[in-house]
């Protein structure tokens, strides 16, 4: 099958010079850094069948990957396929990675077996934060569904994972000083499933495979609100569950039984629990916590929640989140904090936001979201009715919620992360992130589903210049739709949304 005249490229590459003709890939030798090189091969192998193998570097090879850091800014690369062998040049070694990742998406099945279109391709990422999120409080996600969750992310140059470790329903990662988090709070979740937590191997296993492929991981410890498990645990460090005649009914709506104190919660309401905040045990806790994850994570980021405190007063949140705030940012990590934490006055200089509300800001959200900003912090935009994995793309989609709205595909790509928020400058934008929450999804099947493919929107979002003359929906949409064979052949159950016009 030959290739379209619009590559299967997504995200669209800041700049490609294509010419007549392609490149047969009969065999693979592919030289340079062992890493990368290893991890090609392997992708080679498991979608083509091509006699792949890395040699070492010097040796003749039809690819051949260097780092110069001449090729570009961080994460940046040029992948020459003009002369006789494929030349992949990252300007680091995450830029060389991200190179590799544009040549699969070359890759095609043509009259001449597996080939690559004569190309040559000059790619840099708009933004240094392109994120992902995945819930496993709401329901558990195990190391592999993780590593899945990994790989269909960097094939698409994301380069953040966002793991919401606790909530609710459940406590997810073991920590030594509080153990019956994991041992008492983490046996169930949203819809009375058995549950699970990552021990501290298993996390650190995620950890190296999502350093392998260039990942960061921010580790979210949900606080003040959003701990009802942490009472399962340890009774004595949260409140009575919070209900007022509005949240009953909503419970009542949503089929959820009422949260009881001290035992699971079932249910996928939001915003009744708290730690005690005027509890001194409380901050014991937290410091303890907070530092374990941050001894464990390599990463920069360390999120503290602070979202959807619906019954918390606004001045003892204030209280929690400028001490708490601190205590994160003491670890030596960069606190980062839902944008409902923008409203305290005095929250850790250089916490990074991260917005949820529209993509038109409703009530305080927008100042919320500047305060980081004034503090010397920046934002990473998640617009709830953009940005949110969880939404339904149609409104007979049988998973996902509609709070936010229906997220059809061309609305999840045609917004713009520095207009939300108005009167910033551009560079107060770390990135995007795109979230998943899992109240209705408990399997990667299923959330393949509702994610694809509306992740490939944002990931051309966070990685592709605004301006770019592929940059508009028409594009992607032929371009997204060239996805498609590569996707079936990682097993990927992508949705076939009518919006695109799937070959
Ligand atoms: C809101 S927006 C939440 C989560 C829910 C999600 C479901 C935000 C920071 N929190 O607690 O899981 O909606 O869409």
């Amino acid at each position: 099958m030959a290739l379209p005249d619009s590559l299967p490229l997504v995200p669209h590459p800041a700049d490609v010079r294509r010419e007549e003709g392609v490149i047969p890939l009969a065999s693979a030798r592919i030289s340079g850094d062992a890493g990368v090189a290893g991890l090609l091969r392997d992708a080679l192998v498991a979608r083509t069948g091509v006699r792949s193998q890395v040699v070492g570097e010097g040796t003749d090879a039809e690819i051949v990957l260097s780092v110069d850091p001449a090729a570009g800014a961080a994460e940046a690369y040029v992948l020459d396929a003009l002369g006789d062998a494929i030349r992949i040049t990252g300007a680091d070694a995450a830029g060389l990675f991200y190179g590799t990742r544009t040549l699969l998406q070359l890759l095609h099945d043509s009259d001449a077996g597996w080939a690559v279109p004569r190309v040559r391709i000059e790619d840099a990422p708009r933004f240094a934060y392109r994120g992902v999120m995945l819930d496993v409080a709401r329901h558990f996600f195990g190391v592999d569904a993780v590593k899945a969750y990994i790989d269909r992310a960097v094939d698409l140059k994301f380069n953040h994972l966002h793991l919401h470790l606790t909530d609710d329903q459940g406590w997810r990662l073991e920590i030594d000083s509080w153990p019956l988090l994991t041992e008492r709070a983490s046996g169930s979740d949203t819809t009375g499933g058995a549950g699970g937590f990552f021990t501290k191997d298993q996390y650190r296993e995620i950890l190296a495979y999502a350093s392998e492929r260039h990942v960061t991981v921010v580790p979210e410890i949900d606080l003040p609100g959003h701990t009802h498990a942490v009472g399962i645990a340890y009774p004595d460090l949260v409140e009575e569950p919070w209900l007022s005649e509005q949240s009953i009914a909503e419970q009542a709506a949503l089929g959820s039984p009422l949260p009881v104190h001290g035992e699971y919660y079932r249910g996928a309401a939001v915003g009744h629990s708290s730690v005690r905040i005027h509890e001194e045990r409380t901050y014991d806790f937290i410091t303890d916590v907070l530092r374990e994850v941050a001894e464990i994570t390599p990463g920069p980021y360390l999120h503290i929640g602070g979202d959807e405190c619906l019954g918390t007063p606004a001045a003892d949140f204030a209280l929690f989140f400028e001490r708490v705030s601190r205590i994160a940012a003491d670890t030596g990590k960069t606190p980062v904090a839902w944008h409902e934490a923008g409203a305290v006055t005095g929250i850790a200089e250089g916490t990074i936001g991260q917005y949820w509300g529209s993509v038109e800001p409703k009530g305080s959200h927008a100042e919320e979201a500047e305060h980081f900003v004034e503090r010397g912090g920046a934002l990473i935009m998640s617009p709830s009715d953009r940005a949110y994995l969880d939404m339904k793309p149609t409104p007979d989609f049988p998973l996902g919620l509609v709070w936010a709205g229906i997220v059809p595909v061309r609305a999840a790509y045609e917004w713009e992360p520095t207009a939300v928020v108005p009167g910033l400058a551009d560079d107060a934008i770390l990135g995007v992130e795109a979230p998943l929450w899992t109240e209705t999804v408990t399997t990667i099947a299923a959330a393949d589903t509702l994610v694809f493919p509306r992740i490939a929107a944002h990931a051309e979002t966070a990685w592709s210049p605004k301006d770019g003359a592929e940059r508009t929906w028409d594009s992607f949409r032929a371009r997204v739709a060239g996805l498609a064979p590569a996707w079936e052949a990682s097993g990927i159950e992508f949705t076939r949304s009518e919006e695109i016009a799937w070959a």
